[in-house]
């Protein structure tokens, strides 16, 4: 079951650690055949290596296009050394075995995010890389096959410790490996090409991804889990750099998440941040300052603030960081943080500091993927958002200028609660927020209520909705939620329309001098 790698394959586009691999394998006596630029920088290096050109008899042609699909390199893969057939084809046809493969594909991924056009896109989808990739993986009773320079360093240790030879069990592993990165890589392909259509809905649909990292557990400890990212790069979780703490768990990834896409919202606004529990925020606001807008979000529910999840859309500066240590908290996620942050921060040394070097954009249109028993939801994802321009007015009274502001505010945080979502806010900051309940007006009584228990807890005159403005993800099928705001002191409200009871619903508002304007959007979010 041990192969010695006598005749390796190197033909790769990252050139990352390419030299020093084959100077250990040439060290250990190993053929070297590579490809047009690989062959050059390894010549370049001083490393004898042969042309894959003077293996094929054929020159690269076609643009590279045609490079490595030929018999020589296919039977060298594909062939069974222990089949006497096989090996007698080898001999007739003058093909050499190739025991190593090191291949990485074109950058089709890279190419696509980087908002390529069409015709560059398609010349960056490697043919011959996953052709050899597949034939040396089915033939790994044999071959080795790596697709990754993060796994150079794992097949020189293998290599080291059978003396320039490998195990069937490793070759089977990386055989695993590299059938996951041509899937992968064919997946990429074809949703790129369903979007270059605008399909939602193409018959195949595949998915892949790399992973990230595994977890300790998943939602709860019985659970196994692991991260994986799906090559997009969205500035997020997926690709932040930990600057201290423990490592992330399943649920502070999906809340870390969900603060960040939230703040993104917020993007040259001014100073936002939001403080988010299982998903939901429990405050966002708006400040002069990062600090200020912290302690805002923070008032708005600072029981539930309690080991919460906080995501900035602007630098992490000293005095923000100052009033974030003041509680339990589990991880801080921001565009950046100056050195007097991070100095705050390196006292605590549980709380996760985590940057990305910018926002998301909220608006760029992508997929989002539900599973359910035997499938899984595709839809765009909820890109979308309301102008002022969008707004209808329904009601007699108009709102003021400081209303409509709020107005919108709780509108962009009520699209990032779990239906049924209703939001409180006044002057830039979430006052109350009702989230995922079966009933509307139990979530518009929800969070009036907590918002009375924060006015005592923080020993106001009156509960911070008196003067509130409310958003509601969907429209008011009845009057009474309605009402219920109104009680709790609300005087605007913003929310789809659309209900066969609208005219109730508008009568009451009315009734009651509340301002209410119809985005004829809706943001559920289950
Ligand atoms: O254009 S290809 O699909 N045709 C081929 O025959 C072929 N063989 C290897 N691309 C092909 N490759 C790819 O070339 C490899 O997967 C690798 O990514 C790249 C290495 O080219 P170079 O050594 O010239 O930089």
């Amino acid at each position: 079951d041990i192969v010695h790698v006598k005749r390796a394959l190197l033909s790769v586009s990252d050139k990352t650690g390419l030299i020093d691999l084959a100077r250990t394998l040439a060290a250990m006596g190993v053929e070297l055949l590579s490809t047009g630029g690989s062959a050059g920088t390894l010549r370049q290096a001083g490393l004898t290596v042969v042309d894959v050109a003077d293996v094929t008899g054929f020159p690269e042609m076609m643009d590279g296009r045609v490079k490595t699909l030929h018999p020589n390199v296919h039977g060298g893969l594909l062939a069974l050394r222990d089949d006497a057939g096989h090996v007698a084809a080898m001999q007739a046809h003058g093909i050499a075995p190739i025991d190593l493969l090191v291949v990485n594909l074109y950058p089709f991924e890279a190419t696509v995010a980087k908002g390529a056009d069409y015709d560059t896109c398609i010349e960056n989808i490697d043919i011959g890389g996953p052709a050899m990739i597949r034939a040396a993986s089915k033939n790994h009773r044999f071959v080795n096959v790596v697709t990754d320079p993060e796994d150079y360093a794992a097949l020189l240790a293998e290599l080291g410790t059978h003396d320039g030879a490998t195990s069937y069990g490793f070759r089977q592993g990386l055989a695993q490996t590299a059938y996951a990165r041509t899937a992968a890589y064919d997946a990429a392909v074809s949703n790129w090409m369903a979007g270059a259509l605008n399909v939602v809905a193409p018959r195949r649909r595949a998915f892949a991804g790399t992973l990230a990292q595994t977890l300790r557990y998943g939602e709860n400890p019985h659970q196994r889990a692991a991260f994986y990212t799906d090559g997009s790069a969205r500035p997020g979780v997926a690709t932040a750099k930990q600057w201290q703490g423990k490592e992330l768990s399943y649920n502070n990834i999906n809340d870390t998440d969900a603060a960040f896409e939230l703040v993104a919202e917020f993007a040259g606004k001014g100073p936002a941040v939001a403080i988010i529990k299982h998903a939901n925020p429990c405050g966002v606001a708006l400040g002069a300052t990062l600090a200020e807008a912290y302690g805002r979000a923070f008032d708005c529910d600072r029981t539930s603030a309690f080991g919460g999840i906080i995501a900035l859309n602007q630098t992490l500066d000293g005095p923000t960081a100052e009033r974030i240590v003041e509680i339990f908290t589990e991880v801080v996620i921001a565009p950046d943080a100056d050195d007097a942050a991070r100095a705050v921060f390196a006292g605590k040394k549980n709380l996760r500091l985590l940057t990305t070097g910018t926002l998301p954009d909220a608006a760029t249109l992508g997929l989002a993927f539900r599973q359910v028993a035997g499938g899984f939801l595709v839809q765009d994802r909820d890109a979308a958002n309301v102008t002022l321009d969008d707004l209808r007015v329904v009601t007699k009274r108009a709102p003021t200028d400081a209303e409509m502001r709020d107005l919108l505010m709780a509108w962009t945080v009520a699209k990032h609660v779990k239906s049924n979502a209703i939001i409180y806010v006044k002057d830039g900051a979430t006052v109350g927020v009702g989230a995922g309940q079966m009933s509307r007006v139990d979530s518009t009584r929800i969070a009036a209520r907590k918002a009375d228990d924060m006015a005592q807890a923080m020993g106001l005159a009156q509960p911070l909705t008196i003067g509130s403005v409310v958003a509601s993800d969907a429209f008011f099928p009845f009057a009474d939620g309605l009402i219920t705001a109104a009680e709790a002191g609300a005087t605007a409200i913003i929310q789809p329309g659309g209900s066969m009871r609208d005219d109730e619903v508008i009568a009451a508002a009315d009734a009651a001098g509340l301002a209410m304007v119809f985005t004829n959007q809706r943001h559920f979010r289950h």
